[in-house]
């Protein structure tokens, strides 16, 4: 099997060329993304929007999203605007994560915040911009083989998955947990399961929406992207310890130095590490049913808790 070294630390599937799949399809992404948004005047907000969107990144939310979508029978064409939107949304909640008002932070996928660049004003509508487009794109771009009905499913699950009951329900609990000793284990997965994992949630089961997922196929999606969406964060929080500022492309160890709780802070690096290689064994099993058309999701699950950035 050829991947990525830090891939073949746990058992994950066999003969499946990881790294090659990811770099086509984050080449694919990239493509996409780039054509989604030309500069027109007024230049400078889609200049800021382009800057933050193709910075880089793992596109690991759209990847998510396309390989859903064929494992229930549909193709990465069907996916792709949906694919697009996902990684329009998280890059807008990066941008306004670095934002003074929230983390301040100077750096991010390897340069300086949107913020550090444009300014806040800018940064801050860029991120309503690229919210508002991550929605008309799903709406035009969506080929006309996808059925109307699911394309507005994936819209609501979209709009569900970010706002107060998603993304904006747990950043909101964050910040009200800053500088707090004494936060649950409930408040933190609280806090990750909306923030970190309704995002990955959405991305893997609009796939299976576009797709026409049944009922019983979007349960199976939902179980495995919400235990890799736990295993995301616990390996986020593992990395701000672990990983170099070079190795992250943001500024390292800001949780130790904000005194937050996390979960290492909770279990120690060991047994949170042990803890998100069982919620990925979880996803991956949850898959079984699928057989080998569940080898890329399944390996993905394994790439989330074996990354070093
Ligand atoms: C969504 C309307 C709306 C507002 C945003 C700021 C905010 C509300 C939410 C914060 C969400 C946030 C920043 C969560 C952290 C998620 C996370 C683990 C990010 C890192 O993701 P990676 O590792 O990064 O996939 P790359 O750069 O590879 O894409």
């Amino acid at each position: 099997m050829v991947a990525t070294d830090n891939f073949q630390k746990t058992s994950e599937p066999a003969r499946f060329n990881l790294a090659a799949y990811l770099k086509e399809r984050q080449q694919l992404c990239d493509t996409a993304l780039d054509q989604a948004i030309p500069v027109v005047y007024p230049e400078t907000i889609y200049e800021s929007m382009r800057y933050s969107l193709l910075a880089g990144g793992k596109r690991v939310r759209p990847i998510l999203c396309l390989a859903a979508c064929e494992i229930m029978g549909g193709t990465m064409d069907m996916a792709m605007p949906t694919a697009c939107a996902v990684e329009m949304i998280h890059t807008m909640s990066l941008i306004h994560d670095d934002l003074p008002a929230m983390d301040n932070d100077d750096y991010r996928r390897g340069k300086l915040t949107n913020h550090k660049v444009y300014g806040e004003d800018i940064a801050i509508l860029a991120g309503d911009g690229l919210l508002a487009l991550a929605f008309e794109f799903v709406a035009t771009q969506t080929p006309k083989n996808v059925p109307a009905e699911r394309t507005l499913e994936v819209i609501a699950r979209l709009g569900k998955a970010l706002g107060a009951a998603g993304l904006v329900g747990g950043q909101v609990v964050d910040l009200e947990s800053e500088g707090k000793s004494d936060i649950s284990l409930a408040t933190l997965n609280f806090i990750h399961n909306h923030k970190t994992a309704a995002l990955l949630e959405a991305s893997v089961v609009c796939g299976g929406v576009i797709a026409g997922a049944s009922p019983s196929d979007i349960q199976k999606l939902t179980h495995y992207s919400q235990n890799i969406g736990l295993a995301f964060q616990i390996i986020d929080d593992i990395l701000d310890i672990t990983a170099t500022q070079e190795q992250l492309g943001k500024t390292a160890g800001k949780d130790l130095k904000a005194q937050k709780v996390t979960y290492p802070s909770l279990w120690g690096i060991e047994e949170s590490r042990a803890k998100a290689k069982q919620l990925v064994e979880e996803a991956c099993a949850e898959l079984a049913f699928y057989g080998e058309k569940a080898v890329p999701l399944q390996a993905i699950a394994h790439f989330i808790i074996n990354r070093n950035h």
